[in-house]
């Protein structure tokens, strides 16, 4: 059978691995150039974490190990406040950790290893137009040349990401429900340089977070010894610092260490230069249509970034998919419907929980609430391991379907709530009792 990948970022160009190990024999089509024979490559996010999920769908096509050995793991939060002082929290056991990987050097490993398969064509600056499905039709634009190109194929998937095309094409042949929402904050990315004897300036096995309520700034280590920065901040903000004044106070006041670590000089290069990018999140419903067409990825659910689990998730779309295909073999229909309806309580449960932390995250007034919050979670766990799982473990440390985290994490948060009323009542009422039972005693006596 011969299938169309569209799209050849992370989710595409693993989902091409996939489908010739499954024996189709794939013709990808990417819209940008080829990634790997490019000096700079524009776009989003440079590094990200990859937890379990992402890990378990790139071991099922033998990349896991290349994978991790190029990533640096990160096994604790490090929190700084206004002050500088720090505070960590590791994320669990030994094996718990988050890995920071580089966006780019990641969609080369999997692009290559797509290609390694003789079954597997990989067309790069081939953007889709339209597609038709009652024949299977895809038309892309071949921008090096010019010239359409038509091809047709058992099934089409849909990797595009937030802004799918194919995804826009399903809307006009089926009934495809949809929603979108951009949320108030954009995000710019900074630079922390290696120091001068090319060490890193901060600790590098770390996630590092400047929690400050409204906005906040995480830092996640590159190989090249730097961090890579993402300020969150609503678009308001941003557009209220205008001058180099304006920015210098801010991070004085906000960031001093993370400013003395980027150099004012950069930080205000880096923060004029560039412009600071929505985020958005896509819900839609279901992801097929027919017999020969899905789409996964982004294209399916752009979720917010408050989880760091938008890729994630994405690569175990690939990994369920497999799964349908492989039990219901040749009736793709069949695989396609059960994909959808098996995938979407998941899909909408990651979608709500990344908007929920964003939410809880902005209205944590500080980097000592941060904290709090997150010695209570682990308190917790020490005495209860296995009926209190955080959510932040439970999320990315575990593979329980994402509406079942939601299912647990509700019912452990009834649990708490009936042992605080118990301690609440326990101790308005014992020593009622016991003065009680006193006066009784002196009475009789
Ligand atoms: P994309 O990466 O968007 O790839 C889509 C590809 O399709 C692109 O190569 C594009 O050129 C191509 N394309 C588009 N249109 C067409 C067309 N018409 N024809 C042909 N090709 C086309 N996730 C995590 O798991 N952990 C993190 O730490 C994390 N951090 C993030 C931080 C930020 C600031 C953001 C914005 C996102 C983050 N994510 C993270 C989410 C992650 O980036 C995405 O979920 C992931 O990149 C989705 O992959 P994708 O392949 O579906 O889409
Ligand atoms: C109370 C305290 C409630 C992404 C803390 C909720 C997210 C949330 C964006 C971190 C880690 C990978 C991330 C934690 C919480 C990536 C992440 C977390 C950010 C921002 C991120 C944690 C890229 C939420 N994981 N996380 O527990 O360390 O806690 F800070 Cl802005």
């Amino acid at each position: 059978m011969h299938a169309i990948v569209v799209g050849g970022g992370l989710v595409g160009s693993l989902e091409a691995c996939f489908l010739a190990k499954r024996g189709f024999s794939v013709d990808l089509y990417e819209a940008r150039e080829d990634i790997r024979l490019l000096e700079h490559v524009k776009g989003r996010s440079i590094n990200l974490a990859l937890s379990i999920r992402g890990r378990e769908a790139l071991k099922a096509v033998g990349l896991e190990e290349e994978v991790v050995a190029s990533g640096i793991p990160m096994r604790a939060r490090r929190i700084h406040d206004t002050n500088g002082r720090l505070s960590s929290q590791p994320y669990g056991t030994e094996e718990q950790y988050l890995l920071s990987v580089d966006r780019r050097k990641l969609n080369e490993t999997l692009l290559s290893a797509a290609e390694s398969n003789s079954d597997v064509n990989l067309h790069f600056s081939h953007k889709l137009l339209k597609a038709d499905f009652k024949d299977g039709k895809a038309v892309f634009l071949n921008s090096s040349e010019g010239s359409e190109v038509e091809v047709t194929a058992d099934l089409i998937v849909g990797c595009d990401g937030a802004y799918s095309t194919l995804r826009r094409q399903i809307m006009k042949a089926t009934r495809l429900n949809y929603s979108q929402e951009y949320i108030p904050h954009g995000y710019m990315e900074l630079t922390i340089p290696p120091s001068n004897d090319n060490t890193f300036q901060m600790e590098q096995n770390f996630l590092h977070i400047w929690p400050r309520g409204q906005f906040m700034m995480i830092a996640l280590p590159n190989q090249d010894k730097s961090f890579t920065v993402t300020l969150f901040m609503p678009f308001i903000m941003f557009e209220c610092i205008r001058t180099r004044e304006d920015l210098l106070k801010f991070f004085e006041e906000q960031f001093r260490d993370g400013l003395r670590l980027i150099g004012r000089e950069e930080l205000c290069e880096c923060f004029f230069s560039s412009k600071a990018l929505p985020l958005i999140s896509i819900k839609c419903w279901p992801y097929h249509v027919g017999n020969n067409a899905v789409i996964l990825g982004d294209a399916a659910h752009a979720m917010v970034p408050f989880y760091g689990q938008g890729m994630n998730c994405g690569l175990e779309d690939c990994l369920v998919l497999d799964e349908m295909l492989g039990a219901y073999g040749d009736d793709l229909g069949k695989a396609l419907t059960c994909y959808s309806i098996k995938r979407n309580p998941d899909v909408k449960a990651i979608c709500d929980l990344a908007m929920y932390n964003y939410v809880e995250m902005r209205d944590l007034v500080n980097s000592r609430w941060f904290v709090f919050r997150k010695k209570i979670d682990s308190i917790l766990h020490f005495f209860m391991p296995n009926s209190y799982i955080p959510l932040y473990t439970m999320v990315s440390f575990t593979r329980m379907r994402y509406h079942h985290v939601i299912n647990k994490w509700k019912s452990q948060s009834k649990m708490i709530d009936s042992a605080l009323i118990v301690l609440f009542l326990a101790s308005i009422l014992a020593p009622t009792t016991y003065f009680a039972s006193r006066k009784q005693q002196w009475r009789l006596w």
